[in-house]
């Protein structure tokens, strides 16, 4: 099999070219390809060596896929200090995203240049892991303890005009890539400029304290990841001692942080993502609607939330209410929050600006004619969207896609309102929209597949994380979510209290307790559904008991000041006795005994409630895989990353 990266000489410049897609990652035939290069390079008529890349993207690091799996030599370590060794000049020219190792191996050259849109980072710290080839040592030479504490636990890549002024790109090149590097070289060789190593160079002055204020920032921040801690240990060492010392460090740190259960789990939602991604027996090259412009029924929360999503992509909006006082509500909706994203630095003023130009609204459905699709977001009232899809279904240009955001009804019997049930779909998004990454996309019985492909798509578009789920009573996550409060409600009438139970998860992982989120929500919510279902169909009233007296009570949650929890105006929760008596009397007049409850045990039973539900979603087919499950839970509801997600965690333990 011909190797994944060429040598070749141009003029008197070695071009050493990977080509390894979709990312160039460094798999083994890449590292041995580019070792051989450069020896090579040593012994030839070569005055200088570029490194550059085919395809979409620099070196995007190291082989993910191969980690896990027994190693196979050149180590990375070794490869980089064999090209930052050579006798002769070293270039990197980059474009697309220089990751991880792909990063590191520019560092090893002795200087790199790069277009103006390339990116350069060290993500690893996603990943539970450190840069493992220098990137703790290299770094901190060329750009200093802060901005390489920032770049390496933060792990967000940076602009290659960032980068220059960090001193870790030398070059902004225009034009075409390898002849803009090519010159540059050129110009190196004929103003004799000098080997330059960043292994060689000295740390730029730095406040010793930043390493221990960093650890604390860290506390908070990144709160029970191992790899941060590891990364400011290893920063330190590269400006405390020898670049050997440092790396002797980083590699400890960088097994360590390998062999963690921590890396694993996020390891594993890195590939859980993009598999989520594909759809079963749908071919990779269905073809695509074409979706320009979308009509968003419904200015609320989710509304205003889903049509930023559209615009932010660049998508043109109509939001229709049904009164123009509704309608500017809406629109208020979306202006506060593009002026929160500015405030947050999420986005700039221009940027936010030209989004917000890009959603109109009106009244009237016949501002719908002509847009490619239509999200329906209005309140779960069945039969007010079988009445909205009746009304798309006869204003709706041919070939539209006709979705509803519904969190728990039936996609078919909605579909079954139109006379093109094959247009229709579920987009079910995450309050609020406009920032949650999850989108279940609900597959109907009839949803066509160019429907569904289309839609997998757009998700991408709209930097959404797209899982499919079949047709069943809340899709995948508020199905699991179901079991999981009503564990909850269990565990309260048998001893634990509201604050003990969110307590014990959060110091799990989970970003918030269940009580807590159900306050979020609104107790009102779960109340409305069940006064719909007769007692039968409620099942077992410890479940439910107290959360409908909370209701009956006027404690609805947050909204009203009061739920599980009592909430000042800032919403900060505080315990409430009140509370505490009332779940005393249910348990009493329910004949629950109570008693001293673990917190192992409050983890345990819920966390078992979540994936017994998973399994059971597994074997009627409902989501396609165990991972897909991990993904909704990981991105729609604050299940810790480092665990990798529910199923992938009961896997493990
Ligand atoms: N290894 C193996 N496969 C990878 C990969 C990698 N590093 N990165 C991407 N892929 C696959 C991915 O699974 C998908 O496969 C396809 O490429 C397209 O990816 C020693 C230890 C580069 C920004 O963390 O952030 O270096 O699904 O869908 O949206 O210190 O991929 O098509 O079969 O994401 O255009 C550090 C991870 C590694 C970068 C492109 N590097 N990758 O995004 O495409 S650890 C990273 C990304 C390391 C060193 C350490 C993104 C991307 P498939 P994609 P994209």
């Amino acid at each position: 099999m011909s190797s994944p990266v060429s040598y070749r000489l141009e003029g008197n410049i070695g071009v050493i070219a990977v080509n390894n897609p979709p990312v160039n990652a460094l798999s083994q035939p890449v590292r041995q390809g580019i070792l051989d290069a450069i020896t090579r390079a040593q012994g030839d008529e070569s005055a200088a060596v570029l490194i550059i890349c085919e395809g979409r993207t620099f070196i995007a690091g190291a082989d993910i896929t191969e980690f896990g799996k027994p190693f196979k030599s050149p180590w990375l370590p070794e490869l980089l200090a064999a090209i930052e060794a050579s006798s002769k000049l070293v270039v990197a020219a980059i474009h697309g995203t220089a990751l991880g190792g792909g990063f590191e191996t520019a560092l090893a050259a002795h200087y790199r240049c790069a277009v103006p849109a390339a990116k350069i980072g060290l993500p690893e710290v996603k990943l539970g892991l450190l840069p493992g080839a220098g990137g703790t040592q290299r770094t901190p030479r060329l750009a200093g303890v802060r901005a390489s504490l920032d770049l390496i636990t933060g792990g967000v890549p940076i602009s290659a005009p960032q980068g220059e002024k960090l001193g870790l790109i030398d070059k902004i090149v225009e034009g075409d890539l390898q002849a803009a590097a090519l010159a540059w070289i050129s110009e190196l060789l004929a103003n004799e400029t000098a080997i330059r190593r960043s292994s060689e160079q000295a740390v730029p002055e730095f406040d010793p304290a930043i390493f221990d204020e960093y650890r604390s920032q860290l506390l908070k921040r990144a709160r029970g990841q191992v790899a941060p801690g590891y990364i400011v240990d290893c920063i330190e060492a590269a400006a405390s001692g020898s670049f050997d010392e440092g790396m002797a460090v980083e590699r400890e740190a960088f097994t360590a942080c390998m062999e963690s259960p921590q890396s694993a789990g996020m390891r594993h939602i890195f590939f859980a993502e993009r598999q989520a991604a594909k759809v079963e027996g749908l071919a990779k090259d269905t073809p695509k609607r074409s979706v320009q412009s979308v009509g968003v029924i419904g200015g609320g929360t989710m509304g205003g939330g889903i049509a930023m999503c559209f615009a932010n992509a660049g998508i043109t909006v109509t939001m229709i209410e049904i009164s123009d006082e509704a309608l500017q509500r809406g629109l208020a909706i979306v202006d506060g929050n593009y002026a929160g994203s500015v405030k947050r630095g999420k986005l700039s003023e221009e940027k936010a600006r030209s989004c917000r130009g890009l959603i109109s609204g009106s009244t009237d459905y016949a501002a719908l004619a002509d847009v490619d699709m239509v999200v329906e977001a209005v309140f779960e009232d069945p039969g007010l969207k079988k009445k909205i899809f009746k009304q798309l279904d006869a204003i709706c240009k041919p070939g539209a896609i006709l979705a509803t955001n519904t969190s728990y009804q039936d996609v078919d019997v909605i579909a079954a309102a139109t006379n093109r049930p094959a247009d229709v779909i579920g987009t079910h998004f995450f309050s609020p929209a406009h920032i949650m990454k999850l989108l279940e996309v609900v597959r109907g019985e009839k949803t066509a597949d160019d429907v569904l492909a289309t839609v997998m798509s757009l998700a991408k578009t709209i930097r959404k994380v797209p899982v499919v789920s079949g047709v069943c009573y809340g899709f995948i996550g508020n199905r699991m979510l179901r079991p999981y409060g009503k564990t909850a409600q269990l565990l309260l009438l048998e001893g634990a209290s509201p604050q003990q139970i969110d307590t014990a998860m959060e110091a799990w992982g989970m970003a918030m307790g269940p009580l807590r989120v159900f306050d979020l929500a609104g107790l009102d919510v779960g109340y409305k559904a069940r006064q719909a279902l007769s007692d039968e169909k409620k099942g077992d009233p410890k479940t439910y008991r107290v959360a409908d007296l909370l209701v009956e009570l006027g404690r609805m949650g947050q909204k009203s000041g009061a739920g599980f929890y009592a909430y000042d105006d800032n919403r900060k929760p505080t315990p409430d006795t009140a509370v505490d008596k009332l779940i005393e009397t249910v348990a009493d007049d329910l004949g629950v005994a109570r008693r001293k409850i673990t917190d192992e045990e409050i983890v345990d039973r819920l966390i078992s409630a979540l994936v017994d539900e998973g399994r059971k979603i597994l074997d009627e087919g409902i989501a396609q895989r165990s991972s897909d499950i991990d993904v909704v839970y990981v991105y729609g509801y604050g299940f810790p990353v480092s665990r990798g997600g529910p199923m992938f965690y009961a896997d493990q333990n």
